[in-house]
């Protein structure tokens, strides 16, 4: 079964199918530190291609963390700073901007750029830009159908993969009707999704889960329990024996409690700080990541710091506003003893 394209959608669509069809080789790249719908969807999006005979090479700034090493093609993509090879095009997925990528040379081919980040730059010579897609690998879906290429396990893996984590196993706000009818057209395709969930979410390393207990552990809450406050250094990761590439996910652990609308997870390691953040509901850290240099979507959000903890009060005020801004401003959550709790997500 076929699903609806968006309207707006045909024309970029069309425009890439003919880009695709008057090139042969590829250079296929996203976003360092690749998460499950980055890997997802360049290796789908390879699959596809190489399926109507072009030559493909994936090439990311970082390997896949271990728990996507399981999905099929994993172990074929390049790991390098640079790009210098001979390619008629870069597709580029997942990027808001092409630095990004942290990959350079790509900006001497012919870039078509698929992207559902708000925010996103238009750095492509095609661009393709879809906010309403819960998953970049949601667009992929509609590239690979618009190129006649059926949709065969290789391709469909990777798909569910993206889709699987980007949607934070089907519990994020992005989810649409046309994720689940993607999802059902995967499983019509004879993929084990079951099978795929558990290559990716019980194949974690055991540091990994010695970090889980420590997260939690040295959990700080403020805001009246709505906001947690995460810690990550060089000395945690040391002490807990977790790879640094084996952290994704972790961040949401507060947010299983009821009264945590938002989580700030600190990450000091080689000297530099990131900020990443997370949220329910309407409560929207893209933009208290935008005022501080960062982006990312309404729920999860990140950015860098040069500062060092004098920043972290700034940040919990910035969160603290957004947590009452969704909640109907300082009003709407006032501390009368009639308040019961968050606005529900
Ligand atoms: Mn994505």
């Amino acid at each position: 079964m076929m699903q609806e394209t968006a309207r707006d959608a045909r024309e970029p669509i069309a425009r890439i199918v003919q880009a695709i069809r008057e090139r042969q080789r590829f250079v296929l790249s996203s976003h360092a530190r690749p998460d499950g719908d980055s890997i997802g969807a360049q290796l789908a999006l390879a699959h596809a291609l190489e399926r109507l005979g072009k030559t493909v090479r994936i090439v990311n700034h970082d390997e896949p963390p271990p728990s996507l090493q399981s999905i099929p093609g994993a172990e074929t993509i390049d790991v390098a700073g640079a790009v210098t090879g001979q390619y008629d095009a870069a597709i580029i997925l997942e990027c808001s901007s092409l630095d990004r990528t942290e990959v350079a040379g790509l900006d001497r081919y012919f870039l078509v750029n698929i992207d559902h980040h708000a925010g996103n730059r238009l750095y492509g010579a095609l661009n393709w830009y879809d906010p309403s897609a819960a998953a970049c690998a949601e667009m992929v879906y509609d590239l690979v159908a618009a190129l006649g290429v059926p949709l065969t396990p290789p391709i469909a893996v990777p798909l569910y993969a993206g889709i699987l984590t980007d949607t934070g196993s089907f519990r994020h706000a992005n989810i649409t009707r046309r994720t689940f009818d993607i999802c059902s057209h995967v499983a019509a395709s004879g993929v084990d999704v079951a099978g795929v969930a558990a290559g990716i979410y019980q194949s974690g390393t055991i540091g990994r889960l010695r970090l889980t207990a420590a997260l939690v552990d040295t959990m700080r809450l403020e805001a009246r329990d709505r906001i947690a406050l995460l810690h990550v250094d060089d000395a945690l990761l040391r002490d807990t024996g977790c790879p640094p590439d084996d952290m994704d996910g972790l961040i949401n652990l507060p947010l299983s409690a009821r009264e945590v609308q938002a989580v700030i997870m600190i990450k000091t390691l080689d000297g530099t700080t990131r900020v990443s953040l997370r949220s329910k509901g309407e409560v929207d850290v893209r933009s208290v990541a935008a005022s501080f240099g960062g982006g990312g979507h309404r729920n999860a959000a990140g950015f860098s710091i040069d500062e060092g903890p004098e920043a972290e009060s700034r940040i919990v005020a910035a969160v603290a506003a957004a947590v009452e801004s969704a909640a109907g401003g300082p009003a709407a959550a006032s501390e009368s003893p009639t308040a019961s709790g968050p606005t529900p997500a």
